[in-house]
């Protein structure tokens, strides 16, 4: 039986929506403390997570209150080591399946979120650099990975929750005219996406995971739009 968890969290990130669907997914309980990332509490790096990053765990120890840490729960950060420590905190979920060669091919799939698509995603939608295609041809790399229908590896898993919450703020970016491209483009860009005949797969893929409860219930657009509109509209009409 899991002992308690307090998990960390900013619902304007990406990574900690990860952290927040595995355990929704996996139906646990858990206390969700909200740090204010632009403003955090003095005893959030030294109690919790020295990195001062969202999402952090506390594992254990007596119940107390979330912003009083007791020094007897373990703290663990970083959002994919937080996803596996939740399936393993939870095996009936099957967000990490016990057959070695899907577990292997749900890392893969993460792996290629980390150093394909999220480089990318970056650059494009938060940096304003690069060029639609070059977006496109990662989307295309992640699509290359995804079996004919389903999820990921056939069950769902922790791989389909790697990517989606980037993509989810992708939106928000595109459809808000949002990012760090001209404004005016945003939406356009979005428009291509969405009628490019060769990202039909991609698309029904995301359609599908962005489809289940676990990320209706994490995903806050309202909070990621005030946030994109400080960091990248600040200056203009
Ligand atoms: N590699 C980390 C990245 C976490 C991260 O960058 N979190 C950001 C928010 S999205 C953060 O807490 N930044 C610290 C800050 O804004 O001060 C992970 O996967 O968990």
């Amino acid at each position: 039986m899991p002992e308690t968890l307090t998990l960390y969290t900013a619902s304007v990130c990406p990574y900690a929506q990860r952290v927040e669907l595995a355990l929704s997914e996996a139906k646990a309980p858990f206390t969700r403390f909200e740090v204010d990332l632009q403003n955090k509490p003095e005893w959030y790096a030294p109690k919790v997570n020295p990195a001062s990053k969202v999402p952090a765990i506390a594992y254990g120890g007596p119940q107390v209150p979330p912003d009083q840490p007791s020094p007897e729960s373990t703290k663990i950060a970083e959002s994919l080591v937080l996803l596996e420590f939740v399936a393993d905190l939870y095996p009936d979920s099957g967000l990490l399946p016990k057959d070695p060669v899907l577990r292997a091919k749900a890392r893969f799939f993460i792996d290629a979120v980390s150093n394909k698509f999220n480089p990318a995603f970056f650059k494009f939608v938060f940096r304003g650099e690069g060029t639609l295609d070059e977006f496109v041809a990662a989307i295309k790399e992640i699509q290359a990975l995804l079996p004919a229908e389903g999820y990921v590896i056939g069950p769902f898993s922790i791989a389909d929750l790697a990517l989606i919450p980037f993509w989810g703020r992708g939106l928000v970016a595109f459809e808000n005219d949002l990012g760090g491209f001209a404004v005016g483009e945003g939406p356009k860009y979005l428009e291509a996406i969405k009628k490019n005949p060769e990202l039909t797969r991609f698309l029904k893929y995301v359609d599908d995971v962005t489809s289940r409860p676990s990320f209706k219930a994490t995903f806050v657009p309202e909070v990621i739009k005030a946030r994109f509109k400080e960091r990248f509209r600040s200056g203009k009409a």
